[in-house]
């Protein structure tokens, strides 16, 4: 007997264990995911056992029973049915659970999927008397089960909510010898991550979604063998007829006309991102959880029909800022003004679409917070308190919060802030901090005492639980934001100190507190609302209309305990009728490479930085987009970036769009043809209407980086079809089948504008371009997103495109590495030890220095407008070659044609300014 398995696939645990109980001779060969020990499928199948006669069984739960019929144990009946249970209940939900878990970090989304049959586990363990599933001893049902839930609920991140009863049951069973031994073979001690290229080699199980009802049903689709999404008769018709109705003149694209303000009968969004600190240059990962995540939902929202006010500011109160006008020599003020500048000009170069871009240091920033202070007093939600607080001697100062660092309380941290743990999340108070230090000259302070106002939140509390029932089941919180959220209010919540012994804050109005100044993150909040009344004097009708409004704020998930329940309980306590926030959407950190970003070691790039490297803003947006933190830590990595701009805009996105203009163009002299569909155009139109759908039901939940994908799926389908329709080398047959290539070439130059829409949120620019490139009609924009989305015709035969262009550029290797380098860290040998500000930064894209690829010279000899027009002469000729190609034309007529492709390429990497490709030197003389 042979037993083939394979590491950290989750269905070998049972039949190892199995095995370990059964007692038997049995040779165990591990071998990898895509072994096929089973001769006569042709697909891999593990575990698979090869019997004495020759035979296989495959299904794991037959060779677990095989195993123990022969070992001469029975299984009863009871044991068979929960063989049979764990086979087509548990297992569908498992898979789905553990795609959830290991491949996208959605833990909590995991363990709703598993609620379910846990449950009914439950219900069999607490109605029986025994310890197990089907009697007093344990059963091959128990090694079963116990081994299938073993990956989640021995996973401490997954592992919580399961039923007492089961986790009593589980921990018995998962304890036996059997069960240690065989997870240790599989899982190596790696828990969930081990199985993670076994999970990336299972379909994504997407059917499974509609059985456990806490999911939206997708329909998910049916799949071919090839994995390919199986359209219906009826999907086709309805697509073709949605198709047909062309552009409805109705829906002309609204102008938005300042000040916005909620209208009747509207779906009326105020929406943030969290004000950046002034104190310092935001990097991409600052600018991907905050203000790039909110102009893409607020575009999107626009594009819906949605009245959106999106409005943020920089956060200009606080330590930091004291910290930094001390670090540069100048007054706080100063600061504040010239990085507020620098900031603006940051998220205007990333094309952040804000309606109102403010300020925390305004007049109205001090009315409103004293106003809310006033009204929080007289509610009797503050109180006051004499606190021990840390005072540097040396510098006769008291250490609020970053003045101080030290241990952290709770998990030993070492480099731990006076108000928060960077590494556990939890707030500190700066005297709780072991082994404290001041920031400025690293003394050890002293305890002093001072008389301080908080904030009452034990006595918030109830009322701030009862608003975050509602909110967190109506609104869209992210998994992140709520489980933040449910652990702060577990620990139960301390009054909150809302003063501070500074200078440079709001001044807090009471007379026996003159000296103080609020707590920048008691302050920081209300700036949302200073911001929108700087920017509107009807600033109430945002602010004080939760029944009109919803609120969606947007940030990085350190801020998440602020929005969710210090503002909510300012809010609730001023009790005046204050919009609190429906929709938290809270990102996990990037990282840079495989590291932290980090401004004072230079690693990392930061928003100042991008626009010298040459690669346009939208292809940035594009990549962190593409990498967006969501439910999961991610990294920006420069070798990725170049690798999903040459695969995916270039070579998939930007082909497309480009090929079918071109058809257009040089085809039907820049005329759209006319079109009459057959079968293949209505299959494609169904795919790219199933993919706008979703597109359209991840965007309403704020699933930025989930809905991307969809958009590339559309390009992707868009290319097949070309490539299998060959309009081409149709264009030169008969009538009928020029007749081909028209609608061919129609249907793609259409799906080409429902690409430029569905790109807006994300690459406003290239959607611009695109529409300019096709000449689309300004109401195409506004039609197809609203509703559930419609892919309708919008280029009606006989309308005239404009020019044709790329619309994407390689990022080559060299260049790569060159900003690699540059932004990792390192200085480079020979550059002077300049004192870096972060306006004039010593890695400027100027300084030869720093740029040691010609790739990168981009002022030697370039000419821009001669390049351009070798772009376009390049993307024809290779048109030019691969029509040749494909109509198997003569090998010396296609060479002709080759080489006149690469004089051209060459003539461009010139007029680009880069030196051209060193000539191979194989074959050929010195
Ligand atoms: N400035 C923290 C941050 O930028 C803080 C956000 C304030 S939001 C009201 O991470
Ligand atoms: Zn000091």
């Amino acid at each position: 007997m042979k037993l083939f398995v394979s590491e950290g696939n989750p269905h070998c645990l049972k039949v190892l264990a199995a095995l370990e109980v059964a007692g038997l001779q049995c040779d165990v060969q591990f071998v990898n995911h895509e072994e096929k020990p089973v001769p006569f499928l042709s697909r891999p199948c593990l575990p698979a056992l090869l019997l004495p006669n020759g035979q296989h069984l495959f299904s794991p739960n037959a060779i677990c029973r095989y195993m123990f019929e022969v070992s001469g144990q029975e299984c009863s009946e009871a044991c068979d049915q929960w063989l049979e249970w764990e086979a087509t209940e548990l297992q569908p939900d498992l898979l789905q659970a553990l795609h959830l878990a290991v491949l996208q970090g959605k833990e909590s989304e995991a363990t709703q999927v598993l609620a379910g049959p846990l449950s009914y586990l439950d219900q069999s363990l607490t109605k029986g008397t025994s310890p197990f599933l089907t009697g007093d001893v344990l059963s091959l049902a128990d090694l079963v089960v116990c081994a299938a839930l073993h990956p989640i609920l021995s996973a401490p991140s997954l592992a919580s909510g399961e039923p007492k009863s089961v986790r009593v049951w589980f921990d018995r069973v998962a304890a036996s010898q059997s069960c240690v031994s065989a997870s240790h073979k599989v899982l190596q001690g790696k828990g969930l991550q081990a199985m993670k290229s076994f999970m990336q080699r299972q379909p994504a199980p997407q059917s499974g979604q509609c059985r456990g009802g806490t999911q939206p049903c997708n329909n998910g689709p049916a799949e071919d063998e090839e994995g390919e999404r199986v359209v219906s008769q009826e999907e086709m018709e309805a697509a073709a007829v949605t198709w047909g109705k062309g552009l409805n003149a109705s829906t002309a694209a609204t102008k938005r006309l300042h000040p916005i303000l909620p209208q009747e009968g509207k779906r009326n969004i105020l929406l943030t991102s969290a004000l950046p600190y002034v104190n310092n240059v935001p990097h991409l990962g600052n600018i991907i959880g905050c203000v790039l995540s909110a102009d893409v939902f607020s575009r999107y929202g626009r594009l819906r029909g949605w009245n959106v006010l999106f409005v943020c500011g920089t956060d200009e109160y606080g330590t930091a800022t004291e910290n930094k006008a001390r670090e540069e020599g100048l007054t706080p003020q100063q600061i504040c003004d010239k990085y507020h500048a620098i900031h603006a000009s940051i998220y205007q170069w990333f094309q952040i679409d804000f309606d109102f871009f403010g300020r925390t240091t305004t007049e109205k920033q001090t009315e409103i917070a004293q106003n809310i202070f006033w009204r929080l007093h007289k509610n009797g939600f503050l109180v006051e308190d004499t606190v021990e607080q840390l005072r540097c001697e040396k510098c006769q100062r008291f250490l609020a919060d970053r003045f101080v660092e030290g241990t952290c309380p709770h998990c030993n941290y070492p480099d731990a802030r006076g108000d928060q743990c960077d590494k556990c999340g939890r707030l500190i108070n700066a005297v709780e901090l072991k082994a404290p230090h001041c920031k400025v000259c690293g003394q050890t302070p002293v305890i002093r005492s001072s008389k301080h106002l908080f904030l009452d939140l034990p006595k918030l509390e109830p009322q701030l639980e009862q608003w975050l029932d509602k909110t967190t089941s109506s609104g869209d919180w992210t998994a992140n934001a709520k489980q933040i959220t449910r652990s702060w209010l577990r620990d139960g919540l301390k009054p909150r100190c809302i003063t501070r012994d500074l200078r440079w804050g709001t001044p807090v109005p009471h007379p026996d507190f003159k000296e103080k100044v609020f707590y920048v993150w008691f302050d920081a909040p209300i700036g949302y609302v200073s911001i929108t009344a700087n920017y509107t004097d009807k600033w109430e009708q945002w602010w004080k209309n939760p029944n009109q409004v919803e609120l969606y704020n947007f940030m990085a998930k350190d801020n998440v305990p602020f929005h969710s329940v210090v503002f909510p309980c300012s809010l609730l306590g001023a009790q005046d009728n204050y919009t609190l926030v429906n929709h938290l959407i809270a990102t996990e950190y990037l990282n840079y490479e495989d590291t932290k970003f980090s401004k004072s070691r230079g690693v990392g790039v930061f928003g100042d930085m991008a626009k010298d490297t040459g690669i346009p803003s939208d292809v940035w947006r594009f990549y962190l987009l593409y990498v967006r933190p969501e439910g999961q830590d991610s990294a920006f990595s420069w070798a990725d970036m170049a690798l999903k701009n040459n695969s995916e805009l270039l070579n998939n996105l930007g082909n497309f769009i480009n090929r079918a203009a071109m058809f257009v163009s040089k085809f039907f002299d820049g005329c759209v043809p006319a079109m009459e569909l057959l079968q293949e155009d209505k299959k494609l139109l169904a795919l790219v209407g199933w993919e706008l759908q979703q597109y359209i039901q991840l965007m309403d939940k704020v699933k930025i980086r989930d809905a991307l994908k969809h958009i590339l799926s559309i390009s992707r389908h868009g290319n097949q079809y070309i490539q299998v329709n060959e309009p081409w080398k149709k264009i030169k047959g008969g009538d009928a089948e020029w007749q081909r290539a028209g609608t061919v070439t129609g249907v793609s130059i259409n799906v080409a504008c429902l690409l430029s829409v569905m790109l807006l949120p994300y690459m406003p620019a290239v959607s611009r371009t695109i529409r300019d490139q096709l000449n689309a009609p300004d109401s195409c924009v506004s039609a197809m997103l609203r509703g559930t989305g419609a892919f309708t015709r919008v280029l009606d035969a006989g309308h005239r495109i404009g020019t044709v262009s790329p619309l994407f550029q390689k990022l080559e290797v060299e260049q790569i590495e060159a900003l690699k380098k540059r932004f990792g860290g390192q200085q480079p040998e020979d550059e002077p030890a300049k004192k870096k500000t972060p306006t004039q930064n010593a890695a400027s894209p100027h300084s030869a220095a720093t740029l040691p690829t010609p790739a990168m010279d981009v002022n030697a000899g370039a000419d821009p407008e001669k390049a351009r027009q070798l772009t376009q002469a390049v993307a024809e000729q290779g048109e030019k070659v691969r029509a040749l190609k494909a109509q198997k034309a003569e090998k010396a007529a296609i060479t002709a044609e080759v080489s006149k492709l690469l004089e051209l390429k060459k003539q461009l990497t010139l007029a680009e300014g880069k030196s051209p490709e060193p000539t191979p030197v194989k074959g050929k003389k010195k």
